[in-house]
């Protein structure tokens, strides 16, 4: 009796847990998956597949399949261990439910292991339960299957057995909950890429993915790892080397492992992934290879007589053009930070991964002289180009072009001096240019028209660049140099804006433009700087009302509530430079009517990825991916 009614107080208290924790992850999604946008839709899934990798990293599982269902639901299945169905000692429940509702219920991982988690990873399985509308799980485990439903994060009935099965593994089937996310519509490639990602990083596991939307089905099994990802990404460009350089290193608790190769562009494609999570905005992990790249480059420069005395060194940018690389490290507690959680803060890890390139790049470049041959060839031309741009842009200053006293001479400038409320608006063409200058606000609002090609800088070295009117007074504009040199704190405006039609030009200008930004100044996309202007495609009016519409659906929806065709005028805007000033302001200019698009660094990547592959050097994979985007290539938009 007494043991019972303790039970019953214990099985109170864990529902009222429960409770609170579920109210919690619902009032503020973000704090758990970041967002309540695409991205924080897509973690759902994210967060279900981590736990099945956790499992793979547990030498537990081989397979993983996600499915996208027509009803908006995922399906994740996997055959690893199967989450525990006995009763929990703390909890008397049994552990699934504690998983599916409370907060890092259980220590589910073994001591030592390294756990996707940190950051917005590893969150846990009830937070993605919290915002579902329903979450069906299945568990094969001890030759039987289990079931259990939940609706908006609680169970709508305990535990139950439907038969006995074989084998071990979890099935995790959910519907994300409209009234949580902005959208709840999974996007295909978002979802592809991260499990055609995973499966390089885990080359153990195979992972199939279906979309029952469009009937289509991939699978991705790598088993070469990072080593087949290098060559992955270097697919559109002319490596130095093949196979890419390898390195594996264990530092105290910390396993490191890179994968590198040059190729004959002039671009540092680095990847950098701490637990199996991409670290966008890099972090101790990342500075910590730069160091023992730099370093064990010169060394060996230095001493095979690629350079000579003590004054001449390769610089960190000589000996990162046109390198490839993925770094994966696996790091016991990492601590993540920024804003969007995707930096690695362990001090540690930067003298590791150092200490770890220092020694087995050595090794590598002793046993590979041809190897070693031609990457130091390149980065000394690095160098020398190097010392070209710097005469070139020494050159440029004295004839007043970059910084102080020269600003372009197309820059209608703001008078605000306060960056933090300065605008800046890149407007294609003069025309457009022109009416931009009549609509803005001038207190704030500067415009610099662009006319002429822009560079593609995927091809052109600094010199090259520099030499480039449209991105020299795009440069002197803004303020902040580029490149290691940038400077941040010399930004003339905190919110740089790309204005450009919304037509396949227009997209053009703006895949070069983001390119142009997410290669050289990087740093203007992660602090959130850059954005993109939405002019409206069509004006409708009927009688005094007027509506601006984004997009074909919003002129169809706009003509319905009008009440239908009669007397609607339809106005399509075919680009910028036939609005007027006046409509212009009103929809796109004016911060208390306009929407702006923030680019994110997967936005510039995307844009980096398509451009790569249109304007590379390469035939195969343009023509490729021109025939597979047969459709979508007439607006190539990011
Ligand atoms: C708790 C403990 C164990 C595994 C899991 C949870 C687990 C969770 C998920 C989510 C998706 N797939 C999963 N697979 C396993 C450890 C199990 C044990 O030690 O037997």
């Amino acid at each position: 009796m007494v043991e019972n009614s303790a039970a019953v107080a214990a099985y109170d208290a864990s529902s009222i847990q429960v409770l609170e924790g579920l109210s919690a992850v619902r009032k503020r999604p973000g704090m758990y998956i970041g967002s309540t946008d695409a991205r924080g839709l897509h973690h759902l899934i994210y967060e279900v597949v981590d736990n099945s990798i956790d499992e793979v990293l547990a030498g537990a599982c081989t397979e993983i399949s996600v499915t996208l269902h027509q009803d908006g639901s995922c399906t994740v299945i996997d055959n690893g261990r199967g989450i525990p169905i006995d009763v929990h000692p703390k909890y008397h429940k049994p552990t699934l439910e504690i998983v599916m509702t409370i907060l890092h219920a259980g220590s589910k991982f073994d001591k030592g292991a390294y756990k996707v988690s940190g950051g917005l990873h590893g969150v846990g399985l009830h937070v993605v339960n919290a915002l579902s509308e329903w979450f069906e799980v299945q568990v094969l485990r001890g030759g039987k299957r289990y079931f259990q439903r939940y609706e908006l994060g609680v169970p709508v009935a305990p535990l139950k057995t439907l038969g006995s099965a074989e084998g071990t593994g979890t099935e995790a089937h959910f519907l994300p909950d409209k009234s949580v996310f902005e959208t709840t519509i999974f996007e295909k490639e978002t979802v592809e890429r991260r499990l055609k990602e995973l499966s390089f990083l885990n080359p153990q596991v195979t992972i199939h993915f279906s979309d029952e939307r469009d009937g289509t089905q991939s699978t991705f099994h790598h088993a070469g790892g990072i080593s087949e990802f290098v060559t992955d990404l270097n697919t559109a460009t002319a490596p130095l080397f093949s196979p890419p350089i390898t390195l594996h290193a264990k530092r105290d608790s910390t396993d490191i492992e890179l994968a590198m190769q040059y190729n004959d562009g002039y671009n540092d494609t680095t990847l950098a992934f701490v637990n199996n999570i991409h670290t966008v905005d890099g972090g101790t992990h990342v500075i910590g290879l730069r160091a023992g790249l730099t370093r064990t480059l010169n060394d060996y420069a230095r001493s095979h007589g690629f350079i000579k005395g003590e004054k001449e060194s390769l610089t960190g940018e000589d000996v990162r053009e046109g390198l490839t690389c993925v770094l994966s490290v696996k790091v016991l507690e990492p601590q993540f930070e920024g804003q969007t959680k995707a930096k690695l803060g362990n001090s540690e890890v930067k003298g590791q991964v150092e200490s770890a390139v220092n020694e087995k790049l050595q090794e590598y470049l002793e046993e590979h002289p041809s190897v070693a041959q031609s990457l130091l060839a390149k980065a000394v031309q690095a160098s020398q180009a190097r010392e070209a741009a710097r005469k070139a842009r020494e050159l440029t200053r004295r004839k007043g072009l970059l910084e102080g006293g020269g600003l372009p001479g197309k820059l209608a400038d703001c008078h605000s001096r306060d960056p933090a409320a300065c605008e800046l608006f890149i407007v294609e063409g003069d025309s457009a240019g022109g009416t931009s200058k009549q609509g803005r606000d001038r207190e704030f609002q500067a415009i610099l028209p662009l006319r002429g090609k822009i560079l593609n800088v995927e091809k052109a070295r600094l010199d090259k660049m520099l030499a480039n009117d449209a991105i020299r007074s795009l440069i002197t504009a803004i303020g902040a140099g580029l490149g290691d040199e940038l400077d941040l704190t010399k930004l003339r405006y905190h919110k740089i804006i790309l204005m450009a039609d919304a037509d396949v030009d227009g997209a053009h200008i703006r895949t070069l433009l983001l390119t142009l930004f997410y290669r050289k100044m990087p740093q203007l996309i992660q602090q959130g700087h850059i954005y993109i202007a939405q002019p409206p495609l069509y004006r409708l009016q009927k009688g005094a009302k007027i509506v601006y519409a984004y997009s074909d659906d919003e002129r169809d929806k706009t003509v319905q509530e009008f009440g239908g065709g009669r007397g609607i005028t339809i106005q399509r805007f075919k680009g910028l430079g036939e609005m007027t000033a006046e409509q212009l302001s009103e929809t796109t200019m004016n911060p208390m009517k306009r929407t702006l698009l923030k680019v994110t660094v997967e936005d510039a990547a995307k844009a980096n990825d398509i451009l790569q592959i249109l304007m590379g050097e390469e035939v195969e994979p343009r023509r490729n991916y021109i025939h597979a985007h047969a459709v979508e290539v007439t607006n190539l938009d990011i």
